[in-house]
């Protein structure tokens, strides 16, 4: 059976763990406790050279690592309840929604978190090298991930999900960013009617626990 490394703490790990829920998936998980350092351990890096979760691991031992190649096995391989899209022309706006979301939004707040707290010192970039803190990072995080969400806010005040009329990867990477972006003491402005009513669909979901 395949089988899932990851970490609860974990906001990667996070958009996997919804992804498999929105589609109905269960499958076993195992914890990397990144506190203990446990992604640096010889048995993991033997998973994961990277030394980061998530990790999906299939039946004959092939690790696939990085979140959107994670989604793209899982959509291809359980085609049902596709959160990938289904045409070519919605794997395109799929793709293109969650990379901005990824990219413009995720990537700034991990900015912020790791040039910020203090238990990752010497640990600004995830991975096998080790990097210095730039603490003068963390106030363009801040404003970046403000520019985003001021952004998805228009974005959502003229289509009902991130990428369109339908719930998608997308909408799971832009909520996972949106509860990340509070470990910078970020929350969604209450004006934010638009961005509101999508956090507010979302949270319904049983997904929104996993
Ligand atoms: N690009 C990777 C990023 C994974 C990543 O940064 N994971 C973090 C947890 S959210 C991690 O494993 N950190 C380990 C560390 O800080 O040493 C992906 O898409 O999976």
């Amino acid at each position: 059976m395949i089988k899932l490394y990851q970490s609860t703490s974990s906001p990667n790990s996070r958009r996997v763990r919804i992804f498999l829920a929105e589609k109905g998936l269960s499958i076993p998980f195992v914890a990397v406790d990144l506190g203990k350092g446990e992604q640096h351990s010889e048995a993991y890096r033997a998973i994961n050279p990277r030394r980061v979760v998530p990790t999906l691991v299939l039946e004959d031992g092939t690790a696939i690592g990085e979140v959107p190649a994670i989604m793209r096995y899982l959509d291809e391989a359980f085609p049902e309840k596709p959160l990938l899209g289904a045409t070519p022309k919605e794997k395109g706006l799929i793709a293109m929604w969650e990379r901005r979301a990824e990219l413009e939004g995720f990537a700034a707040v991990m900015e912020g978190v790791r040039n910020k707290i203090a238990g990752l010192k010497g640990r600004a970039i995830a991975g096998p090298h080790d990097y210095e803190q730039i603490p003068a990072l963390v106030e363009r995080s801040v404003l970046r991930v403000k520019n985003f969400l001021a952004d998805l806010n228009e974005r959502l005040g003229q289509v009902p999900f991130v990428a369109g009329e339908s719930y998608s990867a997308a909408d799971i990477t832009a909520l996972v960013t949106v509860d990340f972006a509070k470990a910078l003491e970020l929350s969604v402005p209450l004006n934010y009617a638009a961005l509101n009513r999508w956090y507010d669909t979302l949270s319904s979901r049983p997904s929104m626990a996993a």
